[in-house]
């Protein structure tokens, strides 16, 4: 029997680079994104493989995100699989400097609205259990750097509540596990630089950055572990990067 697997930030990036991968393996797929056009561009590609439910919503709106999930139809609400993968950086500033809509933007996503979908998500995961819920981190989780600080916090976050969510889903048979990603080359940049596309792209230049199917590739590979693994915390970097701050450019790999 096909799983149901709830995919946030799923018109983009990593998450609809895991919206296709998952669409051709056991799953029915709960898509969940702020763009009702690509909502509808992932359902009409990907039904043909699998059933498809969109929700669209704004991780950031408590009353959207819990109206959502609970009003999804009775045999929806059988959630095995959570991918926590809507995120975003806002600025890389001095934090002194920084906009603080940008600052509070980071938090209300990727802390606020981690937590709202969790929040609703996961008593529906314990009465379908077993389920296996993953956060997408960042090496920012792991490492601060300057002018990243509360991109950085908000990562910690999450981090934290991987951490604290795989303790007290424990007893529930919930696998809880944490993904922190180096640089990988999405609408990431574009986001931060606020649309600046020399900036974004001189991010990715110069190495090998990772792609959304990197990601995406390791998601299934961790899902598709055996009932008795839980691969709990991941980072994964170009080979190129060892940390936040250290990466060699210029190089073959
Ligand atoms: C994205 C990676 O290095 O820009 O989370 O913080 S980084």
């Amino acid at each position: 029997m096909k799983r149901i697997c709830l995919i946030t930030g799923a018109t983009s990036g990593i998450g609809e680079a895991l919206a296709y991968q998952l669409s051709s393996l056991d799953y029915k797929l709960i898509l969940c994104g702020r763009k009702q056009s690509k909502l509808d561009k992932l359902q009409s590609d990907l039904s043909s493989q699998t059933e498809i439910i969109t929700l669209n919503f704004d991780v950031r709106d408590r009353e959207d995100v819990l109206e959502a999930i609970h009003t999804l139809p009775d045999e929806w609400k059988k959630i095995k699989v959570l991918i926590n993968n809507a995120g975003n950086a806002h600025g890389l500033a001095h934090f002194s400097e920084a906009e603080i809509d940008d600052l509070n933007a980071m938090i209300d996503i990727n802390v606020k609205g981690l937590m709202y979908v969790s929040k609703a998500a996961i008593p529906l995961m314990i009465q379908n259990a077993p389920g296996h819920i993953i956060n997408i981190s960042s090496i920012a989780g792991k490492n601060t750097y300057k002018n990243g600080v509360i991109y950085c916090a908000s990562k910690k976050a999450v981090e934290a509540i991987s951490e604290g969510l795989r303790l007290e889903l424990l007893d529930k048979e919930i696998k809880v596990s944490n993904i922190a990603p180096g640089l990988v080359e999405t609408n990431f940049s574009m986001v931060r630089f606020k649309g600046d596309e020399t900036r974004s792209k001189a991010v990715y230049e110069g190495y090998t950055p990772l792609s959304a199917n990197d990601i995406s590739d390791l998601i299934v590979y961790i899902l598709q572990a055996p009932t008795h693994v839980n691969i709990a915390d991941v980072t994964i970097l170009p080979t190129s990067q060892a940390s936040s701050t250290d990466l060699i450019k210029r190089k073959s790999f």
